[in-house]
């Protein structure tokens, strides 16, 4: 069976890199290195990340975009055949939501694809909750979940949510 690909997207330090840290399976393929400037952290992702998991049967090919704006090339090569993308938020970065919802417009505009929005560090007191991001991103409330991403059943959560989107959408193009 064909592995089926999946995209993790954010801003800077959102947590892209720890998510599939977290889930995969195999060794991870990272390519961070110490950041070129102030980006508020030492490492950052300057190509991209991959890793895999199974579902059931499945096997998921799990690819990480860098978060620094200057990659954003990475996307269209990344993205191209994705079945599904998830945009993590960081929940104590506000200051990065607007930065965020432009990545979401942007990414889901151009490449047409159902996506899910994590909204990572819930494992903090003061992080900011999924249906607060959902209304900020005039998102469905069932498109937006809650994450730690150093968790693993958290991610595995998000991950089977993320599922959920994409056959949802799978049966609504699919013809009757
Ligand atoms: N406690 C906690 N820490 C997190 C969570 N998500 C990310 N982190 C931490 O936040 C920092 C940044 O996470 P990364 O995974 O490097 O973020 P990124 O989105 O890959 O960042 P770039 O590659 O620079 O765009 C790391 O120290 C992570 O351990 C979370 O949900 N909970
Ligand atoms: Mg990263």
């Amino acid at each position: 069976m064909q592995p089926l690909k999946l995209v993790v997207s954010g801003a800077v330090g959102a947590g892209k890199t720890t998510f599939i840290q977290t889930l995969s399976e195999t060794v991870v393929v990272a390519t961070d290195v110490e950041a070129s400037e102030d980006i508020g952290k030492t490492n950052t992702t300057v190509a991209m990340d991959f890793g895999t998991v199974h579902v059931g049967d499945d096997l998921l090919f799990l690819f990480g975009t860098p978060g620094q704006e200057r990659f954003d090339f990475m996307w269209d090569v990344l993205c191209d055949g994705a079945l599904g993308l998830l945009i993590l938020v960081s929940g104590i970065k506000p200051s990065d939501f607007r930065h965020s919802r432009r990545i979401l417009e942007f990414i889901s505009t151009r490449y047409s694809i159902p996506y899910l929005v994590g909204v990572t560090h819930q494992d903090h007191g003061h992080a900011w909750a999924a249906e607060d991001i959902a209304s900020y991103f005039e998102t469905p409330p069932e498109h937006v979940i809650g994450i730690d991403a150093t968790d693993l059943a958290s991610c595995k959560s998000a991950l089977t949510s993320l599922l959920a989107v994409i056959a949802e959408r799978t049966d609504l193009q699919s013809p009757v």
